[in-house]
């Protein structure tokens, strides 16, 4: 049964009504403001870190060379492993964009915030939608905005392409970027308009040049890091490659140029472009005090034939494999992150949330959150072990599987969502691994090892009574933002 749109009611409430009782606390939020104020002023601390992260759509573990790639040259990322830390067990709350981007966001699963399916049960948001992030959700952006940060976001949103939901409506003081997919264009029966390119919440070109993106991308983080030398910043850049498309884009200095095609052009762009920003970060004498995560929303997609790589995991993006959640991770901050090592404990995208607003020095969000702070595991302390009792891969709106220390359960169900579109495949039994020994998930260890599928199998129930199953509701979950009468994004009519 897909979800009902409707706007009564169930999970999506209208935005105007979620805001009012947003003004009960408000007295003791001030409260809490002038108190963290006053001791801000009594013992001044030194200025907090900027904070950076380069993330990819679609783009695989095995895709760079750090990660094992053979295929693509990678050498900026490599030079960036180098003198920082891997994260080899990363792992994204979604195989999709949106509900991998709403929980990157929010520090939360992307069921707590219901942006795990859109408004017909399938699984990203597309063009014209009349949900998003809800207003309410607090981001990254606006914890790190209200402790003085300057904050910006470039590229692919895909929270929400209404006014209320876009990133200048959720803490970024700018944005420049496409604010959905790159292939979603118009089509038939469809009210999607061209492609567009958005400067804060203005159209200011459609269709965009999609060769151009990641140029663009690299170039207006370059010029914001050098606008900023002198407040503390928080920058996302949501690269839209390799994206979504059968053949991925990049500009003419690229094309052509790597050895798998169009996509190996644009995961090379990509190098540059994240060379690019950490040469700019140098040059404006910030690498002593700036960190940089680099990595990707979900695993490379199955095509045929093949672009992107997931290798040694199994499995592809838009699933709940580990090819399809688990993805390569770079932490880079000279001095702070010590410099070659790789980190095997398990890390979520969630985590970021906490971890900058520690070391920002930044109020914890209000609302209830599933990330963990791992700076212990990025500044390399010796006894520091992952946070997460428990992680949970939730397909659209079904558990499919829970992983705990080595352990990955595949739990048993009686009909399997699969694909972006919501639809279900047959039943199929449980399936255990040791995902640190068995990254392509091949050995199944279910009878040997009753005990701990016993164990996962109470994790699950545990995460269904907070954040439901399939038509379940869990007691913790939030509602998405809604509005009544969505209208495609289009150049101002005089431009037109
Ligand atoms: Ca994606």
């Amino acid at each position: 049964m897909p979800p009902s749109p409707a706007p009564s009611g169930g999970s999506h409430a209208r935005v105007s009504r979620r805001l009012t009782p947003a003004l009960a606390p408000a007295a003791a939020l001030l409260a809490a403001l002038t108190l963290a104020c006053l001791s801000r002023a009594a013992a001044p601390t030194p200025r907090p870190p900027n904070l950076i992260v380069l993330l990819c759509d679609n783009l695989g573990y095995g895709d760079i060379a750090p990660f094992g790639s053979t295929l693509h040259r990678t050498p900026e990322l490599d030079r960036m492993a180098r003198e920082g830390l891997r994260l080899t067990h990363l792992y994204a709350a979604s195989g999709v964009c949106t509900p991998s981007r709403a929980a990157l966001m929010t520090g939360s699963y992307p069921r707590r915030v219901n942006l795990h399916r859109n408004a017909r049960g399938g699984a990203v948001l597309q063009p014209v939608e009349p949900i998003g992030l809800h207003p309410a959700e607090e981001t990254i952006a606006e914890l790190l905005r209200e402790r003085g940060y300057a904050t910006a976001m470039i590229g692919k949103w895909h929270l929400g392409d209404q006014a209320p939901f876009l990133p200048t409506r959720q803490g970024f003081e700018s944005y420049l970027g496409v604010p959905y997919s790159d292939d979603m264009t118009p089509r038939e029966g469809q009210p999607w308009p061209e492609l567009p390119l958005l400067r804060n919440e203005e159209v200011i070109e459609a269709p965009v040049d999609r060769d151009q993106l990641t140029r663009r991308e690299a170039e207006a983080a370059v010029r914001f890091i050098q606008e900023h030398r002198e407040r503390p910043f928080f920058l996302y850049v949501a690269h839209a490659m390799p994206g979504s498309t059968r053949a991925p884009y990049s500009s003419p200095a690229f094309r052509g140029r790597s050895r798998n095609g169009a996509w190996g052009d644009a995961v090379e762009e990509l190098d540059w472009a994240a060379g690019q920003i950490l040469a700019a970060v140098r040059a404006a004498g910030l690498a002593e005090n700036t960190l940089v995560v680099w990595t990707s929303d979900n695993g490379a997609p199955r095509r045929d034939p093949v672009q992107g790589s997931n290798r040694p995991l199994g499995g592809w993006g838009y699933t709940t494999s580990e090819g399809g959640m688990r993805v390569p991770g770079i932490v880079w901050a000279p001095g702070r992150v010590p410099a070659g090592r790789e980190c095997t404990e398990l890390t979520t995208l969630m985590d970021l949330l906490p971890t900058f607003v520690r070391l920002a020095g930044a109020r914890p969000p209000a609302n209830r959150i599933d990330g963990r702070d791992i700076w212990p595991l990025l500044a390399g302390e010796p006894a520091a072990r992952s946070p997460h009792e428990a992680f949970l891969y939730y397909h659209g709106d079904q558990l499919q599987a829970v992983r705990s220390g080595p352990w990955k359960l595949h739990l048993a169900l009686p009909a399997r969502a699969t694909g972006t579109a919501g639809k279900a495949a047959g039943p199929r039994p449980a399936r255990l691994h040791d995902v640190t020994r068995d990254p392509a998930e091949s050995e199944d260890l279910a009878a040997r090892h009753p005990e701990v599928v016993a164990r996962l199998e109470r994790a699950a129930e545990a995460a269904r009574v907070e954040l439901g199953d399939t038509d379940r509701p869990g007691r913790g979950q939030r509602p998405a933002g809604w509005v009544a009468d969505p209208r495609p994004l289009r150049l101002p009519a005089a431009t037109r």
